[in-house]
């Protein structure tokens, strides 16, 4: 027993650093395009390398396993029975409750009232989901079907509704989503970072993140990110036309 503990241990911390420097040096988060993005990011790192230790665990435990008790093909009875070290088992449900109220807390609550904010914005964009395309309404009245346009550095508020079945409003760029239901107006805050448009990153672009049927995975609609200036320029060239 003694001398199963010392190569799992081992093994255990190897694992861990590998998977640590792993978290830290490949990035598989893709390019952020909002300030709300940075929080959901955050959060997700932490939860990278919070769970890095778990998963050593269960690959040294495996490894060993491999190695220890590999067939020689002899007949072996069962081992005796190992019984409950209480000290072990309340170090380690104190622990792992401790963490795990502590993520609810910190990134969750922290993390959501950061990412809510104050209710307020500088404009306000209605989104009305339909079986399967979305329609844009501008401060001015104006609608569009074809993209959204949004300012960069505004805080923009979207009053996302539904007229037939439950979708969801999600721009992978801004890492935040909210459903769209029928008959109750859900709202969203985001504030985008940069100047950009489907073609420089194939996640500006709002997606259906809700199975609403036949049409749910082309439910896209593409989004220009531009500045103040030429957002009100093209809200006011389209009204009307609608
Ligand atoms: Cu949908």
């Amino acid at each position: 027993m003694r001398k199963t503990w010392l190569p799992v241990g081992l093994l255990w911390v190897a694992y861990t650093i590998l998977l640590v420097v792993l978290v830290r040096y490949v990035n598989v988060l893709p390019n952020q395009w909002a300030e709300e993005a940075h929080v959901v990011d955050e959060a997700f790192m932490l939860l990278m390398y919070l769970g890095s230790p778990v998963m050593a665990m269960i690959l040294a435990v495996m490894t060993w396993g491999v190695i220890a008790w590999r067939s020689d093909g002899a007949e072996r009875e069962d081992g005796p029975n190992h019984h409950t070290n209480r000290a072990v088992v309340t170090t380690w449900l104190v622990l792992t409750s401790a963490l795990a109220i502590g993520v609810v807390i910190n990134p969750g609550f922290v993390g959501l009232a950061e990412i809510r904010g104050e209710p307020s914005s500088d404009y306000v964009i209605g989104i009305e989901a339909s079986q399967f395309f979305w329609e844009i309404t501008y401060p001015n009245g104006a609608t569009a079907f074809d993209e959204l346009v949004i300012p960069a550095h505004k805080r923009v508020r979207y009053d996302v509704n539904s007229t037939d079945v439950v979708h969801s409003f999600w721009i992978p760029a801004f890492r935040v989503k909210i459903d769209a239901v029928p008959g109750l107006t859900t709202q969203l805050y985001i504030t985008a970072t940069n100047v950009g448009t489907l073609e420089d990153d194939h996640n500006l672009r709002i997606q259906c993140a809700e199975l609403c049927g036949a049409g749910h995975a082309s439910m896209a609609l593409p989004v220009r990110v531009v500045s103040d200036a030429e957002w009100t320029e093209y809200i006011a060239s389209i009204a009307g036309s609608g």
